[in-house]
């Protein structure tokens, strides 16, 4: 019999993988900022996660781990496709990211992306009990809130979205544009990273539905929907106890000696996508290289691209364009036994990736166009010993908070490379007083706060 709860998250992943050990097969939580800001919530309600578990066909059985109930639903090989590299990534991540790739718009696409966000829906409406609370996760997901609400008008349903949410020409291309819409009005409260995205929605409601709204509440048939900005953050404790440990103090040093001791170290750390602008940074290094504002062996740069969506084929012309680019710059610019950029296609520890945030001098964090940005969070709670200093594009939404970062607009060839020479040669008092100002910001709003702010806004008691 299927265990109800009064709280579940609906994402497109179950926030697990499934590992192999000694014992055999076992599931352990993955690392990642939304299961710790729901883990406590979910815990507290004994909350149940309705996602996907990776892999294709049968789905595993629901499972308890740590404290919290896993309601796997399956795709199929060719959903997979369509659903997920398909819709989601190649037409709605697109053109959600100011069409900076030209999106995919494929019928067949569509009509699994609808059964896909019918299968997620009716796994919520089994799962959750009467007057149930119900958050909703992401792009992948759109339709949901109206497709639950349609079967279970007593749930309270909120629905957030991690991305940016577009202007309304541009989601105007979208074929379906109208059923999107509508499915995210199911919602009670959907919520964006960024108020002008909030602004965005409440605008194409009226435009394309001739829905009115006050404020920031759209008034669906004399059903208020509410639209906000909440922006979401890291566990900001979590990273400040993880770069005090002794490992990661000795492996960031160990890494600095790696790289030859540079007086400068310049870091990159994102999925390989075509959205963070790993390309226009790569440029920015080689042309300072070039004019001789930076030099090898006293300037270094490291990037981290993690693979990421790898059957999807913008992804697969980005990775060639990406190693063209290091190949260049090695080839003109790298020493024997001293690249210029060391490239690192592949995954790492959390603990690695802290211990790459303490050793780099500055952080390059340049997309043209992110929702939030975590890994620029990151590294400014990395940094407790107040060093370092960040280039953050003014297209990341992490851009409203972190103001004392060195801001650049990354359209611009000589602004990326200006604030990079800037970051570089910033005076180390200057430095400290910026970083000091960012993590003071950021260790009153975490993750947790984040998470506190929605639910409390969707109407759901604390102690619930
Ligand atoms: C979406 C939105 C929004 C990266 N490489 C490794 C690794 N990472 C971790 C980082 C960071 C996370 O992945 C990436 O988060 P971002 O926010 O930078 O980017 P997206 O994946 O595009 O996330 C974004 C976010 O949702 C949350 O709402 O901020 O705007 O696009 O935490 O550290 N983690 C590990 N190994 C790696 O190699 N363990």
């Amino acid at each position: 019999m299927t265990v109800r709860s009064s709280f579940v998250v609906v994402a497109n992943r179950l926030p697990v993988d499934e590992v192999t050990t000694s014992q055999g097969r076992e599931w352990r939580r993955s690392p990642g900022g939304l299961v710790t800001a729901l883990h406590p919530v979910l815990v507290e309600h004994r909350g149940t996660w309705v996602g996907w578990a990776g892999g294709t066909g049968d789905a595993p059985e629901p499972f308890e781990l740590d404290g919290i109930r896993l309601h796997p639903v399956p795709l199929s090989a060719e959903e997979l496709e369509r659903y997920y590299e398909g819709s989601s990534n190649a037409t709605i991540w697109p053109l959600y990211h100011d069409a900076v790739e030209t999106p995919v718009f494929k019928r067949r696409w569509r009509e699994a992306y609808r059964m896909v966000n019918q299968r997620f829906a009716d796994a919520a409406a089994e799962v959750a009990a009467e007057g149930a609370t119900v958050w909703v996760q992401d792009y992948q997901l759109q339709l949901v809130p109206a497709m639950l609400r349609e079967q279970r008008p007593d749930l309270r349903i909120g629905f957030f979205l991690h991305i940016p949410f577009p202007p309304i020409e541009l989601f105007m291309q979208m074929p379906v544009r109208a059923e999107i819409l509508r499915g995210l009005l199911g919602a009670d409260l959907v919520g964006f990273q960024q108020r002008l995205a909030a602004q965005n929605f409440v605008r194409l409601a009226r435009h394309l539905l001739g829905l009115r709204y006050e404020g920031q509440v759209i008034d669906v048939d004399g059903r208020p929907v509410r639209a906000g900005a909440f922006p979401i953050s890291i566990d900001v404790k979590e990273m400040e106890a993880m770069v005090a440990t002794p490992e990661v103090q000795a492996r960031a040093k160990q890494i600095r000696e790696e790289l030859g001791n540079p007086k400068t170290i310049i870091l990159g750390v994102d999925r390989l996508d075509y959205t963070k602008g790993i390309e226009l940074r790569l440029k920015a290094f080689r042309e300072l290289l070039a004019d001789r504002k930076l030099t090898v062996p006293e300037a270094v740069m490291v990037q981290v691209a993690t693979p990421s969506r790898e059957r999807v084929e913008h992804y697969q012309a980005l990775r060639v364009k990406v190693e063209r680019e290091v190949g260049r710059i090695n080839g003109e610019f790298a020493k024997v036994g001293v690249p210029a950029v060391h490239y690192l296609h592949q995954s790492y520890s959390r603990s690695e990736l802290a211990a790459l945030y303490l050793a780099a001098d500055v952080m390059m964090v340049t997309p043209l166009r992110d929702g939030m940005n975590l890994v620029a969070k990151e590294y400014v709670a990395a940094r407790a010993d107040t060093g370092g200093a960040l280039v953050l594009s003014e297209f990341a939404g992490a851009a409203t908070e972190l103001r004392q970062s060195f801001l650049c607009n990354p359209h611009d060839p000589d602004g990326v490379k200006d604030a990079l020479i800037r970051a570089v040669h910033v005076e180390p008092v200057e430095a400290r007083r910026r970083m000091r100002i960012m993590q003071r910001h950021l260790r009153s709003h975490d993750v947790r706060q984040w998470a506190k702010s929605f639910l409390s806004t969707l109407g759901v008691p604390e102690n619930e």
